[in-house]
């Protein structure tokens, strides 16, 4: 038995709470008793008032009870329809047929029935409106801005299979409507169709069945596993990534594992290198097997190898204690751990206003609309403080992951993940455990090539007393004081194949934002053995964690004090300086350090690494606007959590398709034209990719014309024992800070009223009096924390139908095989 959480309070006459003193087993049980009976007054319709003290006619009737806390959903806030909303699961579905009619020879097929030498739609999402267009919208009272939709189309039955954007609209749907082909965006107007996206992984099963059923038997006996087709398989495999490096081939490197929990975490050293090259699945080959360093042709030269008792084996797989590579709890319990930890309650009512419908929220003098895609999820927009608009954008746009050791996987693998779809990613959230018990959720709804599906805990906002100060000083003379540190957090976490992406924008009542990037889930493991040395850390047996880098790159366009802005470098440099009043015992000069500050005049300057030592850095300023003290308003970019960037700069699979990953920063001019980063196809055009963000920098000028900050965060990541099961947020997390530079006169979170000032005795020996503005906390009964549920959200067919439930299994191949070519055969 756990011993009792806490000591009931005692309140006296001016409700402040005091220890209990001592208290006998018919006193407890009597105010439980009371309790009760209070709490289901308040909750029957008769008890509407709200954080008011009650009493009754017990021994405890005296002293006062508080009401159930009433107010616990978010005030509301109306807001200008959403500009950047999603198209809905109807227009979709109405999209669908229309992009179907026969005039305009698209000769489509379902993409649910689809074969690879089909026509077929990939994606329908909308297209984020011309910035000037929502500006007069939001800022001028002008209309909304027209809607339009993006269409991809997988043209496999063309001569030469290709993938195109088209741009489709205004919407809704009317003889206006047009359809025109979307290449102004792209560096290729055409997408190789080696480059395309998995609709479905149907295509690979009848290929690696047959590169798989010769070698049942030896399987069995090398690594105690087959895959046959059949459920009970105990082999998987996952396919390596880039696919192609200038879309003339799509090949793969296969590697398999053990298909139990964590099968990241199973490798078994053995690998198959397959072309996919063509739209003929059987046509499919496999090119070279590889197993214990040693390289087959062929399966017929791995089986010969087999037979003849040439093949080197490496160790039959450790199977032992199956549940370390699970996310079950082992090893004993801290003490007290029996006791459910603290949870922060905001016993006033929540602080944050929604506009559930338009996607929009306000806190503390913020505001901001939230945006969803499929390629990278959550995006923030029209975010502003004190009534002036900061940022325009605030978007992820790619997270990259390359690997390196000495097995043909992880020497290769060069991850962009926006290939797989952090929004098509994104997985509802564990209440209380994912987000605070009382976080607030919003939902997102994503289309994909299969259909669409809604998620209700998509993204999470909670605030949250950070326990840290804000600012604070003891001092004598009005200078004692603190104000209380609050944050508020905007959360979605996807789970892209092994990894959990936690993306976090916190909000801080200074003006301050905090962009930061955590990763969790399973390491990619290789397979350990004396070889692999040098290229990670053996964590089991047989499994080493693989040395990588990971770098995520955001778009973040800010508008300080209007769209015309420029980019300033400050540095701090040492110099020897002689002054006049330096005739003492010192000498005549004194070294100390110097501010430099310099306008960069062009983009060619501006791909950027935070300077040495952090001497200085990076901040966008508007030159003609300035603050009370004559100082440009600008808002700083400051280096948070492990600010760093790419390691392996120039390999060939990631030669010029993630090129922002080189820097910390880059400053470009924004442009309708450059509106991200990267694509959905780059990861498999590292040669030739669709984006090719250096072609932004084109010795344009930065010099107050509107700017997009192009920020990375990532980790190397040298995994280690601890890394097992899963990767620590702590650690494996990256961020940055948008912080205010001059651009107030003061730090404007002194006005807040959530805080404290302290004044000293008039006279010796005298009381500490304190001024708290009125705020005082609430005292109330917060509901009990309501039971865990989940759901895997609600999904749509082509149809636009509510499709059945899925089974487990097929979650877990919807889930995996997608995000990570993981594939059961
Ligand atoms: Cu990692």
């Amino acid at each position: 038995m756990s011993p009792a959480a806490y000591q009931p309070l005692k309140l006296d006459g001016d409700g402040v709470p005091k220890p209990a003193s001592r208290r006998s087993r018919f006193t407890a049980i009597t105010i439980t008793v009371c309790a009760l009976l209070v709490s289901l007054y308040f909750l029957s319709p008769l008890g509407k008032a709200a954080n008011v003290y009650s009493s009754n006619n017990s021994e405890y009737a005296k002293e006062p009870v508080p009401s159930m806390c009433m107010n616990t959903a978010p005030p509301t806030v109306s807001a200008k329809a959403n500009p950047w909303k999603n198209l809905n699961v109807d227009e979709v579905v109405q999209l669908r047929s229309w992009l179907s009619r026969d005039e305009l020879n698209l000769n489509l097929t379902r993409s649910d029935i689809a074969s690879l030498s089909d026509n077929s739609i990939f994606l329908i999402e909308n297209v984020r409106p011309p910035k000037a267009d929502v500006l007069a919208y939001l800022d001028h009272d002008g209309d909304a801005p027209k809607r339009f939709a993006r269409v991809t189309i997988h043209h496999g039955a063309a001569a030469e299979p290709v993938i195109r954007d088209y741009i489709v609209g205004p919407l809704p749907l009317s003889t206006d409507t047009t359809i025109r082909q979307l290449t102004e965006i792209y560096h290729e107007p055409d997408v190789p169709y080696n480059a395309r996206g998995f609709a479905q992984m149907g295509e690979m099963v009848s290929a690696v069945q047959r590169f798989m059923t010769p070698l049942e038997n030896i399987t069995q006996e090398l690594f105690g596993g087959t895959a046959r087709g059949l459920p009970n398989d105990t082999l998987v495999a996952s396919g390596a990534a880039p696919f192609s490096f200038d879309g003339s081939f799509r090949r793969a490197w296969l590697t398999w594992r053990r298909n139990t929990a964590g099968p990241w975490l199973h490798p078994l050293g053995f690998f198959q290198y397959v072309s996919m090259d063509g739209t003929d699945p059987s046509q499919w080959k496999l090119l070279k097997v590889v197993y214990n360093h040693q390289i087959f042709d062929s399966n017929e030269e791995f089986i010969e190898a087999f037979q003849n008792g040439t093949l080197q084996r490496l160790p039959y797989p450790d199977e032992k204690d199956p549940i370390w590579s699970s996310r079950q709890r082992r090893g004993p319990a801290p003490d007290l751990d029996d006791r459910a930890g603290p949870r922060s309650v905001s016993f006033n009512g929540l602080r944050y206003r929604v506009d559930r419908d338009n996607q929009y929220l306000t806190w503390m003098g913020w505001r901001m609309y939230l945006g969803f895609d499929r390629d990278m999820g959550l995006s923030l927009w029209d975010v502003g403080f004190r009534g002036e608009r900061i940022i325009y954008e605030l978007a992820p746009q790619e997270a990259m992951a390359q690997y390196a050791g000495n097995d043909p996987v992880q020497a290769t693998t060069a991850w962009l993940d926006r290939y797989f779809g952090m929004g098509a990613s994104v997985r509802d959230m564990l209440p209380g455990y994912d987000c605070p018990a009382e976080a607030q959720y919003f939902p997102a709804t994503v289309h994909t090539a299969l259909g669409s599906y809604t998620r209700e805990r998509a993204i999470c906002v909670f605030e949250l007393d950070t326990g840290r100060p804000m600012t604070r000083h003891h001092g004598y003379l009005h200078e004692h004081g603190v104000v209380k540190g609050y944050a508020m957090t905007v959360r979605s976490i996807s789970t892209v194949g092994n990894y959990d992406y936690l993306f976090d924008y916190t909000f801080f009542v200074d003006g301050t934002i905090e962009v930061r990037l955590s990763a969790s889930g399973y390491l990619q493991g290789g397979y350990w053995e004396s070889k692999q040395t040098g290229y990670g850390s053996r964590i089991r047996e047989q499994t080493m964690g693989s040395l990588h880098d990971h770098v995520i790159n955001y778009k973040v366009d800010l508008d300080i004090a209007g769209t015309e802005n420029s980019l300033l470098e400050t540095t701090t440099s040492v110099e020897e300086v002689t002054h006049p009043w330096l005739e003492d015992d010192w000498g005549k000069t004194v070294l100390q350090q110097h501010i430099v500050h310099r306008y960069i005049a062009t983009e060619d300057e501006a791909l950027l690494k935070y300077p040495k030592n952090f001497q200085g850095g990076y901040s966008i300023m508007n030159k003609n606007a300035t603050n009370a003290w004559g100082n440009a308003r600008g808002y700083a970019v400051h280096a948070g959590v492990n600010p760093i960037h790419n390691t392996v700069v120039g390999s060939k699979r990631l030669l010029k398709n993630a090129n922002w990953a080189q820097y910390n920063l880059a400053v470009s001019q924004r442009k309708e034209t450059e509106p991200t980063s990267s694509s959905m196809w780059n990861m498999n055009l590292p040669g030739k990719p669709t984006v090719d963000f250096h072609r932004f920098f084109d010795s344009e000028s930065l010099d107050q014309e509107d700017l997009v900050a192009w920020i990375s965060v990532g980790t190397h990541h040298l995994p280690q024992a601890e890394d097992v099961p899963n990767t620590r947020t702590i650690t494996a997390t990256s961020s940055f800070f948008l912080t205010p530079l001059n651009y107030f006169d003061y730090d404007v979170s002194i006005d807040s009223t959530n805080a404290i000032l302290v004044n000293i005795p008039t006279e010796a020996g005298g009381e500490y009096t304190f001024e708290d503005y009125g705020v005082k906390s609430d005292f109330c009964l917060p509901p009990p924390v309501a039971p865990v549920t989940y759901s895997n959200g609600v999904e749509y067919g082509l149809d636009g139908k509510r499709a059945s439930p899925r089974t487990a299994e097929d979650l877990r191949k919807n889930a995996e095989l997608y995000h990570r070519i993981k594939m059961e055969i």
